[in-house]
């Protein structure tokens, strides 16, 4: 990739420009906001001090007296003197602030089974959990892969790593033996915590054979612990496997949490990155906590006795870490937990879940929007989801098609959307509209958070004017940043801090427009270089979205004889339309009208998938493959692994 090809053209930026809606915030939402403009100019006043401030909305042992340590920068220490339990921070100050009895977690199965499990009960399991992870040997400092379904032990455990002082990696419950083989050896996990199964698309889905597999690759396991979800025959190794119900029955539900060093390593997550091994990205305890409680209560506006708020991420995402896990149960929040996938087992199974536990903020990704477009507006208005109010996406760019229609078949036209902008290395929201606060503009996270710096550069690091675009950097350390790259403090620093010196480069594309806020344009390696224009695939896609016909489409840059990288867009039609050369044609000539000749796709190929990781994000370096005719791939992060096959039967031979 040369820094050419990184650059976006101010032309091809205008045309996200032309969008011009823009949404006020519901008044009486703003009247009541937890978080209003004076956050913003408090901030820039005393960027420090303010996060001193919302450090303060945890409960420490030790007060910190230092906020930010800065000294050997990029390594960043927060609150390093403070010391602080997360698990008792998430769980037991709630109850002794006399909440016990609230709701903490409303787990719905996929079968239609569930348990609600109040902040009481939590504290007890966490505690039995803590205790049953010392009996097994691991202490402060260990490792502990997770590789579970979505059931309520996944929050558990990762809260009795928390508690311990162990340090969690959670590992997607899809991915293959060998990735989580690779991702269990380089953390050194001495724990594995799995389950026998878990639900997806109405039946029980192994978990076990994968981690039984992974452990003849992997060294220095000396225990599983095993849930015992679906009950399906599984393969026992004596000595080495523990039931979880077994061990955890006999514990104690008394655990006195130790203070662990605000710079305590919470959890190591990995991310695969396009090429090289995956990057175990570190994150540690006060600060981590710090931003993803402050950011969960400012950007989700939560009241945590009236609320019911639902995150349908998993939790191998970092999204369930900070945003199901960490900053929801910090704020001591009731929440939905979701088994399954949503058309199990029927299309409105969100909006039944919705309905059932009144759910007042949704927390969900674009892929899953435009699929929930896609099956049909009437879906949706079988239920009622008035209880709504505030609506959020994270993932990838929305698109402003996608955008309005979450607005008015979820939201009834009123909810404010939150367009969250943010990473894995981030720990916690940085770009994102604040509800009460906020007019919206469809397609656009708009503006750093209070307390966070961030701007659009050129290639010399130049911050860009208003109305043009280049790389999105973060231009002063913030308290969840990533510490490290697990064991690679040299990867950090080429990765991240080396592209623009003493920034943070993010690897996205984005614009500012001429109020200053800013669009995200995807990552840097997905622009295309078409005869010497610049072209965004997020732009692309959103104009094919903005047809009638299109439910999704992806696009790739193949690289073509004479124009040097060819568009080639791969296209899911919506129910109503069907396939012919013609729409093709038509499709071609709406990107032309909608973004200017130069954009036009070469090829369209109507498909009925894409392929997507575990949190929605469309892998194109697959579909470049097939574009450029080339063998497929490594597929091992892939959410489905037989979506490449369907892809390329539908499609006829290349050329
Ligand atoms: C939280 C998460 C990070 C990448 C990020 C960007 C994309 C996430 C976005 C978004 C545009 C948003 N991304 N949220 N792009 N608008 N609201 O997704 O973390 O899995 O590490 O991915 O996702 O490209 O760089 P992670």
């Amino acid at each position: 990739m040369t820094h050419e090809e990184c650059a976006l053209s101010n032309e091809s930026l205008a045309n996200l420009l032309k969008e011009e809606r823009r949404f006020a915030p519901p008044a009486e939402l703003a009247a009541a906001a937890n978080v209003t403009a004076a956050a913003y100019a408090q901030a820039s006043e005393d960027r420090l001090g303010f996060w001193a401030e919302q450090a303060r909305r945890l409960t420490w042992a030790v007060e910190p007296t230092e906020t930010l340590d800065w000294s050997n920068p990029p390594f960043a220490k927060w609150f390093a003197d403070g010391k602080l339990n997360i698990a008792y921070n998430c769980v037991d100050r709630h109850v002794e602030a006399g909440h016990g009895d609230r709701v903490a977690i409303h787990f719905e199965g996929e079968p239609g089974d569930g348990r609600s499990i109040t902040y009481a009960q939590l504290k007890d399991e966490v505690s039995q959990a803590a205790n049953a992870l010392l009996e097994l040997g691991v202490t402060k400092g260990d490792r502990v892969a997770i590789y579970l379904p979505m059931i309520p032990e996944a929050v558990v455990s990762m809260l009795a790593c928390a508690r311990i002082g162990a340090t969690h990696s959670v590992v997607f419950g899809g991915f293959s033996a060998d990735a989580v083989a690779s991702r269990i050896q380089d953390a050194r996990a001495k724990l594995v915590i799995t389950a026998d199964g878990g639900y997806r698309r109405g039946k029980p889905s192994a978990l076990k054979p994968a981690i039984d597999e992974a452990l003849t690759k992997a060294e220095g396991v000396e225990h599983v612990l095993v849930v015992r979800r679906t009950g399906q025959d599984t393969v026992w190794t004596e000595g080495r496997d523990v039931w979880w119900h077994e061990i955890t029955a006999r514990q104690s539900t008394e655990h006195t949490p130790e203070a662990h060093e605000a710079e305590h390593p919470l959890f190591i997550l990995y991310t695969s990155g396009t090429t090289g091994k995956p990057k175990g990205i570190l994150h540690t305890s006060g600060g981590y906590l710090t931003q993803a409680s402050y950011t969960h209560h400012a950007v989700f506006d939560l009241k945590p006795e009236t609320d019911v708020y639902w995150c349908t991420a998993d939790i191998g995402w970092v999204t369930g870490h900070s945003y199901i896990v960490y900053g929801p149960l910090s704020n001591g929040a009731t929440q939905v937990i979701y088994e399954g996938t949503p058309d199990t087992p029927h299309q409105g199974r969100f909006w039944e879940v919705v309905q059932k536990y009144g759910v007042t903020i949704l927390y969900t990704a674009p892929t899953a929007i435009r699929t929930f477009m896609k099956w049909g507006d009437d879906i949706p208005a079988k239920f009622d989801l008035s209880s709504l109010r505030v609506l959020g996406s994270v993932g990838e760019p929305i698109n402003p098609e996608a955008w309005i229609w979450y607005r008015e078949h979820i939201g009834g036209s009123e909810a404010p959307i939150v367009d969250t902008w943010w990473q894995t290395e981030t720990g916690a929201i940085m770009i994102s509209p604040l509800p009460g606060v906020t007019e919206t503009k469809p397609g656009s996270a708009q503006r750093a958070l209070p307390g966070i710096a961030a701007t659009v550069v050129d290639d010399n690091g130049t911050e860009v004017a208003n109305g043009s675009g280049g790389y999105l950097v973060l231009t002063e350390p913030w308290p969840s940043m990533l510490r490290t790259i697990w064991g690679d403090d040299q990867r950090y620093i080429d990765t991240y801090w080396s592209r623009f010196e003493g920034r943070y480069f993010a690897g996205d594309g984005a614009k500012k427009d001429e109020d200053g806020d800013i669009w995200l344009l995807g990552r840097v390696d997905d622009v295309m270089l078409v005869s010497g224009h610049n072209i965004s695939t997020t732009e692309v896609e959103s104009a094919l979205v903005g047809h009638p016909s299109v439910a999704e489409s992806a696009v790739v840059g193949a690289t073509d004889a004479t124009t040097g990288q060819a568009i080639v867009a791969f296209v899911i039609l919506r129910g109503t339309a069907t396939d012919s050369p013609e729409l093709v044609e038509e499709l071609r000539a709406h990107v032309g009208r909608t973004l200017g000749p130069i954009a036009k796709p070469k090829q369209i190929k109507v498909v009925g998938e894409l392929p997507k990781t575990r949190s929605g994000k469309i892998m194109r370096r697959l579909l470049r493959d097939i574009a450029e005719g080339r063998e497929i791939g490594d597929t091992t992060t892939l959410a489905d692994s037989t979506v490449m096959n369907l892809i390329q039967a539908q499609l006829p031979p290349a050329g």
